[in-house]
């Protein structure tokens, strides 16, 4: 019996030691100390013992009990400040790492493009004017100045919303909705998002943005729309760079002109991107033409006006030299980083 004793304390000694948690303390305390533990089990078989027995196999059992209890309350002070500690450590600041530096975002290479364009009409007189991406027939084509059953309308080449609804495919209208708000002078470049029923390639987009400008006052000249965008192309792009003034159409303009820069890849003298032409078309313009201005109501005996309009994306690409207009639009971040 003593053996046996001796045995279950060294057992319950090296348990009690060897419990790594106070989720295993407490399973050791079951089998070893607790009301059906072991060592209880031998004290209520003592009764059962030799009288001469009985008084040390207690007593030892007695010594037993205590040195385990003790051994029991120390391990578990040990296990509770070891946890405490680990705790505490999980939420500790090592101030001695290097900190993580948050990703800082800048303007989209479009967006800095338009920017820039912006800056430099505001450097010449010019305010910004916004209006709705979703638009109406009337403003879209009617006050355009478009015959009634221009190709431009067609579901084919425009995206419909609705009845009278329809994504905008230039920002004309913004144009149209401030000369019907004010007299002239009128001076505004209209930014902005537009939508087209194009077949997505290298050089189109469904969605794309434009920089339209208009000027409207008494004895504006096409000298004049000549002169502006020609200071615009060499704030832009540098006194080297030249502009071609080429006849074209638009329903709005009359006379109206393409307009063309000096292929910023090659400095005119002939590439692939510019078709060994030098020259590379940006966009459009003209003078206004008089029934535009009539159908606002201005007099079109008093006042004459010249309007362009250009891509932002055709402008950016030649400034950053870029050969695919999807990239703009593909949220790619290693294509965006680098700007
Ligand atoms: C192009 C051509 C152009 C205009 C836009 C305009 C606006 C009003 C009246 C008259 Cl309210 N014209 N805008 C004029 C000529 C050309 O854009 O190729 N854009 C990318």
């Amino acid at each position: 019996m003593e053996d046996k004793l001796k045995a279950l304390a060294d057992e319950a000694r090296q348990a009690i030691q060897q419990a790594a948690d106070e989720e295993q303390l407490e399973q050791v305390r079951v089998k070893h100390l607790g009301r059906r533990g072991e060592l209880r089990q031998i004290m209520q078989g003592l009764a059962e013992l030799p009288a001469e027995q009985r008084p040390v196999v207690g007593q030892l059992a007695n010594r037993v009990s205590q040195e385990l209890d003790r051994l029991f309350a120390q391990r578990q002070q040990e296990l509770e400040a070891a946890a405490a500690q680990a705790a505490q450590a999980a939420q500790a600041l090592d101030v001695t790492l290097p900190g993580r530096a948050p990703r800082v975002g800048r303007p989209h290479p479009l967006m800095a493009t338009l920017d820039e364009m912006i800056e430099i009409f505001l450097g010449l007189g010019f305010t910004v004017a916004e209006g709705p991406e979703v638009e109406n027939y009337y403003y879209s084509f009617e006050a355009l100045n478009y015959p009634e059953f221009h190709p431009a309308m067609d579901e084919q080449m425009t995206f419909y919303v609705g009845e009278d609804a329809l994504l905008r495919s230039q920002t004309s209208p913004v144009q149209i909705r401030v000369m019907e708000q004010q007299e002239p002078p009128v001076r505004i470049v209209a930014p902005g998002r537009c939508f087209r029923r194009d077949t997505v390639d290298a050089t189109h987009c469904h969605t794309f943005y434009q920089l339209e400008g208009l000027l409207v006052d008494e004895g504006v000249t096409f000298a004049d729309l000549k002169g502006t965008l020609e200071v615009f192309a060499h704030e832009m792009f540098g006194p080297h760079c030249h502009m071609r003034f080429r006849p074209d159409f638009f329903p709005f303009t009359e006379p109206s002109a393409e307009i063309a820069l000096t292929c910023i890849i090659c400095g005119g003298q002939g590439c692939r991107v510019c078709s060994n032409t030098g020259w590379l078309e940006v966009g459009g313009s003209g003078m206004v033409d008089p029934n535009v201005l009539a159908m606002v109501g201005y007099d079109t005996e008093r006042y004459t006006g010249w309007a362009f309009g250009v891509g932002v994306e055709r402008l950016a690409m030649l400034r950053y030299g870029i050969d695919d207009i999807r990239l703009f639009y593909s949220g790619d971040m290693r294509f965006l980083e680098q700007f």
